[in-house]
């Protein structure tokens, strides 16, 4: 029988066979004959072993159409970055990074930012001056007043998306807005800290019916928060072509390939005076760029 992973916890795959129907799943022959691990999202084939108390086990997974790493998520078509604009404070760092591994795995990025109701105009624009050049769509969103919402409802509608960002920035709590039957756990960011872990643990796919038809399915992953992110498999020299704002100006550096730090006339330089480019992003290029320098070599 065909299903497809809705959540995997401690070893146990929760298979999807179509309509209400979750089996309860090992995965040990899979393991052992392709050395595969499962992931939330996989198009499996399963043996059941008791329809009554609905377990069974996994003996294919299908194909992946791509598969993420961080979070571990495959056959997803778009990535929502969410990030509050404060509480907590966006970590450029990490949201750049983020940026960088989803067009490093070809998927489609819009950037949220969440909490527009307790953030103030000023901290807004200064998000929006860094992001709106940068290539992706950029929307902002109260998920407790509403604000923003139909819009971002209209790109996942008809799509499975991964939402994906730090802990406390409301992922769940937008799963549990788009689909109140999800009754996804949240938590205050203080009681997060105090407990020192996140409120999700495991990634849950989840069918979004508010936003589906005979024609169109609408599929949301919710995932754990996350703190820190390490890019893998990418060296400094190809870190720019991950700045798609420095592109227009990438002709005019005087030095193929340019690595825009401290290379005489470079295009990227002189548009960043003269403020075309973000300095946050520019800034947190150059820090990225350092640490991959600084990175012992891995192979590939
Ligand atoms: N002010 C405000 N608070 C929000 C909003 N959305 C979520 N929150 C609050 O932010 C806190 C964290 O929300 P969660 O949904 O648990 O965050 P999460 O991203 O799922 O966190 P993890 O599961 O730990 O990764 C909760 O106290 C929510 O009530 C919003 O639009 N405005
Ligand atoms: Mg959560
Ligand atoms: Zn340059």
């Amino acid at each position: 029988m065909k299903g497809r992973i809705v959540k995997g916890i401690a070893g146990f795959y929760y298979v999807n066979t179509g309509s209400e129907s979750v089996y309860e799943c090992k995965a040990k022959g899979i393991f052992r004959k392709d050395n595969i691990k499962p992931l939330v999202g996989d198009d499996v084939d399963i043996e059941i072993i008791d329809e009554e108390a609905g377990t069974g086990n996994i003996t294919k997974i299908l194909p992946r159409r791509n598969e993420l790493i961080r979070p571990p998520v495959a056959n997803v078509d778009q990535a929502v970055v969410l990030f509050a604009i404060v509480k907590p404070d966006p970590n450029y760092n990490v949201l750049d990074k983020f940026l960088i591994q989803m067009r490093r795995n070809g998927l489609p990025v819009i950037i949220c930012f969440n909490k527009q109701d307790i953030a103030s105009k000023e901290e807004q624009q200064e998000l929006m001056d860094a992001y709106e050049k940068c290539g992706y769509e950029v929307i902002f969103i109260s998920v407790h007043e509403g604000a923003g919402i139909d819009r971002l409802c209209e790109k996942l509608r008809g799509k499975t998306s991964v939402v994906a960002g730090p802990s406390g920035v409301g992922k769940s709590s937008l799963l549990n807005k788009l689909h109140p039957e999800a009754a996804m756990e949240t938590g205050e960011l203080s009681r997060k800290i105090a407990r020192g872990r996140n409120t999700t643990r495991h990634s849950e796919m989840f069918y979004i019916s508010s936003l589906s038809d005979e024609d169109q399915s609408t599929y949301i992953f919710d995932t754990p928060g996350f703190t820190s992110l390490a890019l893998k498999d990418i060296t400094a020299e190809e870190l720019a072509q991950y700045y798609p704002e420095f592109e227009p100006y990438e002709p005019s550096c005087r030095f193929r390939g340019c690595s825009h730090i401290a290379e005489p006339d470079c295009g990227v330089k002189t548009a960043l005076e003269a403020g075309e480019i973000s300095r946050v992003r520019y800034d947190n290029y150059k820090i990225i760029y350092e640490e991959l320098k600084n990175m012992k070599p891995v192979y590939r």
